[in-house]
């Protein structure tokens, strides 16, 4: 299965990078073309839906037969077997405002677990890759979460809800937490997130409402890299559609700290 799961990390790069490539390509067109979705500050730019569709057909070409979930499509995930999951853009917002700080992620999932996935930078270059068993990569530099063992000198990466009225309520949240961490931030793309928790820039990193493109690739990641994953639906204590992700020092106490500050019920 090794060898399979590499295989399949060989695919992701390839059709990532191709898209990568088209995203970083047509930013001055794509800006020009804006939709929104949930809310007004939810977007969706032509390079989003652009960068779906060509990841689409390169699988098709690629993987023919094997379905793809996507932000902008959606689809199914199969009933046995692989399914892919891309996340066009990762940090759309980030993209929209020229902020060099967004990623195309695509992982492959078995049964709906990730087995094998990529997040690409098409600003910096940087392909962080994953699978299931053979550790978490940035380039060929092998990732290990931070050793951080205190709360008060955690960093911790956050994101808040395109609803203005759960944002309140996160907000609200951190009226007790932030005095027990060393500091948060507001980064604009989860999966990245995912990959800074994964290379110990990030000692943890808690969101709410993620889609599974969000966190299919990145998840795998950080917990290839040793860090506690809990993925929407596995930590109800933080809400039904939490992820975490934590260094060990440090996962049952920010646990803690988040359901005491009332983390669970924004
Ligand atoms: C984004 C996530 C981010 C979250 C944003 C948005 P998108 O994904 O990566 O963590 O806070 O609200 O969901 O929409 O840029 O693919």
């Amino acid at each position: 299965m090794g060898l399979e799961l590499r295989s399949l990390v060989d695919v992701a790069v390839r059709v990532a990078g191709e898209a990568g490539a088209l995203v970083r390509s047509m930013r001055e067109e794509a800006v020009t073309d804006v939709d929104t979705k949930s809310t007004v500050t939810d977007v969706v730019t032509a390079a989003d839906r652009a960068s779906e569709r060509l990841v689409r057909s390169l699988l098709a070409e690629l993987r023919p037969g094997e379905p793809v979930i996507g932000e902008e499509e959606g689809g199914e995930a199969a009933l046995e077997g692989l399914t892919w999951v891309v996340d066009p853009i990762d940090g759309t917002v980030n993209y929209l405002y020229g902020i060099p700080h967004y990623a195309v992620s695509l992982a492959a999932q078995l049964d709906g677990v990730s087995v094998a996935g990529v997040v690409l930078e098409p600003a910096s270059g940087r392909v962080w890759t994953a699978w299931q068993g053979g550790g978490a990569w940035l380039g060929d530099q092998r990732l290990a979460v931070s050793d951080v063992t205190r709360l008060d000198v955690s960093l911790l990466g956050y994101g808040f809800a395109y609803k203005a009225e759960r944002r309140q309520r996160q907000a609200d949240t951190w009226a007790g937490l932030a005095t027990r961490l060393r500091d948060i931030r507001r980064a604009g793309a989860a999966s990245l997130d995912l990959c800074s928790v994964a290379a110990g820039r990030l000692d943890a990193y808690v969101e709410h409402a993620l889609g599974r493109w969000d966190w299919a690739a990145g998840g795998l990641l950080a917990k290839e890299a040793g860090a506690v994953v809990l993925l929407p639906g596995e930590a109800p204590e933080l809400g039904a559609d939490a992820t975490f992700a934590a260094a060990p020092g440090i996962a049952d106490a920010l646990f803690a700290a988040l359901v005491e500050c009332g983390f669970g019920k924004v």
